[in-house]
């Protein structure tokens, strides 16, 4: 059992039991622990682009939810961010992720490959804030107000090449900072892919912010992906690199465990993980289990994108 748990692709199964750990993180948060956790929020990052000006942003009215939003004491208490360690809390070790400056090159099958500043990126495009659901492949799920821009709007300052098929998503690389890379075992760095049909897709959205202010470190920072209708892991944090390319990227949960993690992992109730359900969710910072939905609920935008394709394994 020790050696199952050193690995990192069983170390799902036992964030895949939360319940127990989410119960006593309450716990916590109900004492004077929580007072010192919330206040930990505010970060050092929030500085340099609130002088840009920029958050918050306008709300976008066309993406809305069924559901509450999460309070920020649920969804930045209980992060996936594997760069920083293995469990939920890695707030106290993303403090030392460094955002700025920050650069995110744009390259591969493009016009004319590209390095820009995360800041000028945002002043170029500009911000919205839309309010989206959010899936894990482990059942948990929460809503929240992210601000951002479309990435179809990064892909036509890109102006792919024909050629190209699909884009890749690389998180940064860097030991020094980042503990959980020196576990040689995980093939660093975190790599995501999307065809590009579907980072045309109006939904997929390139993350600066939330809750109306720059992303704090243990969501992203400074920029991440999210992709409502698949899975949480398909949501690439503290990105690097865009790269346009024309063959299917072999992403981070692919190398480690494929039989588990596939490449198109769009949400799917009634195709369980080989050792869960995917039937239902539990929503952070309730004790309610919520049914799950096909697409996450955003088949209506993007059921089309699978139309051919239903010979894939389209479903993790
Ligand atoms: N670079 C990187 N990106 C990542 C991850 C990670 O470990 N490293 N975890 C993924 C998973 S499994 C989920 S559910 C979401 C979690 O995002 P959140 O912490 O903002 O809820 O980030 C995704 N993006
Ligand atoms: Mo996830």
């Amino acid at each position: 059992m020790y050696i199952k748990r050193q690995r990192g692709w069983e170390i799902p199964e036992h964030l895949a039991t939360p319940e127990a750990v989410f119960l006593s993180r309450r716990t916590l948060l109900g004492g004077a622990a929580g007072l010192a956790v919330a206040s930990a929020f505010g970060g050092g990052r929030a500085v340099a682009a609130a002088e840009s000006g920029a958050y918050p942003a306008p709300q976008n009215g066309a993406y809305t939810l069924d559901r509450p939003v999460t309070p920020e004491r649920y969804s930045g208490d209980y992060n996936n961010f594997y760069e920083f360690g293995t469990s939920k809390t890695v707030l106290p070790a993303a403090n030392a992720l460094k955002t700025d400056p920050w650069t995110i090159k744009i390259d591969g099958l493009v016009e004319k490959p590209f390095e820009i500043g995360v800041e000028d990126l945002i002043r170029k495009i500009g911000l919205e804030e839309r309010l989206y659901r959010h899936r894990c492949v482990e059942a948990w799920s929460m809503a929240v107000p992210w601000t951002g821009f479309p990435l179809s709007k990064l892909v036509a300052l890109a102006k792919p090449a024909s050629g190209a098929k699909y884009v890749q998503f690389q998180t940064f690389l860097d030991k020094a900072m980042a503990p959980g890379q020196r576990q040689f075992f995980y093939p660093w760095p975190y790599i995501e892919g999307l065809t590009l049909a579907e980072a045309d897709n109006d939904l997929a959205f390139m993350v600066t912010g939330v809750y109306g202010k720059p992303l704090p470190n243990q969501f992203g920072a400074p920029i991440r992906l999210a992709v409502p209708w698949k899975y949480g892991f398909k949501s690439a944090k503290s990105l690097v690199k865009v790269s346009f390319v024309a063959e299917r990227p072999k992403t981070f949960w692919e190398g480690l465990q494929s039989a588990e993690y596939g490449f198109w992992a769009n949400v799917n109730p009634a195709v369980s993980h080989p050792r869960w359900s995917q039937a239902s969710e539990r929503v952070l910072g309730t004790d309610q289990r919520v049914p799950t939905l096909i697409y996450n609920g955003y088949g209506e935008q993007v059921a089309g994108l699978y139309k051919g394709l239903e010979k894939e394994r389209l479903f993790v």
